[in-house]
């Protein structure tokens, strides 16, 4: 179901006339209420009034996670506290959290992209959603839960972690749709086993997972061991949490950005120039209704490219690619850059392996290591230790192959690595500790 197909099925044309409108009026207000845009913009030389076209946007200068942080904690706002009714951050795993504010209206759009996003995912008012992303300052939590709600949904606040909690309520509330941490819904999935409950008799149709990059090797193991067709939803706290983006579940091929609320562009992250449609690298966003937090070109670090082609789905929204990884988590093992999914993509072929890894990097005389930490299954754990050097070759080889990079492997015994409640930790990288 299209939740709001006025929206969601505009032409281009007009779609872009809105976005303009919407562009001029964002910078109009920036400009006077935040200094920090005040400043880039008159060190660029150009007044919000310069901007007559989309493609002036690339005149803008670009916002930065390190701006954020220069202006911790409420310096980037564009109201007065008054009218802030919400605080959200992000997690801040290198340095300062950034801190992010929401007016009552910016809650109410954010409400209303969560209630289409979630329609896209397959969910309508009869549902019933078992929201296992995080409450508190993560905005998974509070942004599925408020979009829920305005669809009209019913939704179970169950948060993440207390997992066997979680198994009992699934067999005895029978939710229709998971929505997770695509890591947290196999540790979902492991923990109902374990408790002699299967995913086959339950009642999930569709999950709708995000916040971390996971790959279609990943999506078809989910959807496989939990039962439901898997769909990928994308956002950041800095743009406005989750609901920026969203695959539908009927072409589960890229996702429908609400480009009425955001103007994506894709950069080429050395240089900083734009790239046509269909080019991979790093996305940016403007946000053009934003009241409290808005941002001007802001740099994701995530890499994806963008697709402006029709959808099966009736969406006119441009959609952008998985997001393949970010940036900042792009390993350079020896001079190959190697992303965390391209090998979670090849170990997820490989059977008698779990979808459960941890890549650690280190530096001995001066050369990269590159470890690969893996579980591997029950089944595979009581073959013959030939049989499980193989295996362990069999993934060297297959990652060489395919990337280039020569890995050492380790066989893990099942369920020894970690599992996480919220963003799985996939690397290690000593060689920056
Ligand atoms: O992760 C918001 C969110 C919550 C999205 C629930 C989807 C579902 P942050 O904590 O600020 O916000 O982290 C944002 O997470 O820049 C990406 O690197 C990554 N990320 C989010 N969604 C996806 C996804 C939330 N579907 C950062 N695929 C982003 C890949 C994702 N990476």
């Amino acid at each position: 179901m299209i939740f709001n197909i006025e929206y969601e099925t505009m032409p281009r044309e007009a779609l872009e006339s809105i976005q303009l409108r919407r562009l001029q009026a964002t910078l109009s207000r920036v400009y006077a209420a935040v200094p920090f845009y005040r400043k880039q913009l008159d060190d660029a030389g150009v007044k919000p009034g310069d901007v007559r076209c989309l493609s002036d946007l690339s005149r803008l200068p670009f916002t930065t996670k390190q701006d954020l942080r220069d202006n911790y904690p409420f310096n980037m706002f564009a109201v007065p506290m008054d009218n802030v009714v919400r605080i959200h951050a992000s997690s801040g795993t290198t340095g300062q959290p950034t801190v992010v504010g929401y007016t009552a209206r910016d809650i109410d759009t954010w409400a209303e992209l969560m209630a289409r996003a979630l329609s896209a995912g397959g969910a309508t008012r009869g549902d019933i959603i078992h929201n296992a992303y995080g409450y508190g300052l993560f905005t998974g939590g509070l942004g599925v839960h408020y979009g829920a709600e305005k669809l009209g949904a019913s939704v179970i606040p169950v948060s993440g972690g207390n997992t066997r909690r979680q198994v009992i309520i699934m067999k005895d509330f029978g939710p229709s749709i998971l929505t997770a941490t695509p890591s947290y819904s196999l540790h979902l999935a492991e923990a109902a086993e374990e408790m002699g409950v299967s995913f086959r008799d339950l009642n999930f149709r569709f999950g709708v997972f995000g916040a971390e990059p996971w790959s279609e090797s990943m999506r078809r193991e989910i959807e496989e061991k939990l039962h439901l067709k898997a769909v990928d939803i994308y956002g950041l706290s800095e743009v406005i949490g989750p609901g920026v983006s969203i695959e539908c579940h009927e072409a589960q091929k890229g996702l429908h950005i609400f480009e009425d609320h955001f103007i994506p562009e894709i950069i080429d992250p050395e240089t900083g120039q734009p790239l046509p449609w269909g080019e991979t690298g790093e996305l940016v966003i403007t946000s053009i209704t934003k009241e409290a937090f808005p941002v001007i070109r802001y740099r994701t670090r995530d890499i994806t490219s963008l697709n402006p082609e029709p959808c099966i789905c009736g969406r006119t929204m441009a959609r952008m690619n998985k997001v393949s990884g970010r940036t900042d988590d792009m390993l350079i093992i020896r001079g190959v850059n190697v992303f965390p999914s391209q090998i979670e993509s090849v170990l997820m072929e490989i059977k008698g392996v779990e979808p459960h890894y941890q890549l650690e990097v280190d530096r001995k005389d001066n050369l990269d290591i590159l470890t690969v930490r893996v579980e591997i299954s029950d089944a595979a754990f009581s073959d013959e230790v030939k049989e499980l050097q193989r295996l362990s070759e069999t993934i060297g080889n297959n990652i060489k192959e395919t990337l280039g990079v020569s890995a050492s492997v380790k066989l893990a015994e099942p369920k020894t690595i970690a599992r996480s409640e919220g963003k799985a930790a996939r690397v290690i990288d000593r060689r920056k500790l």
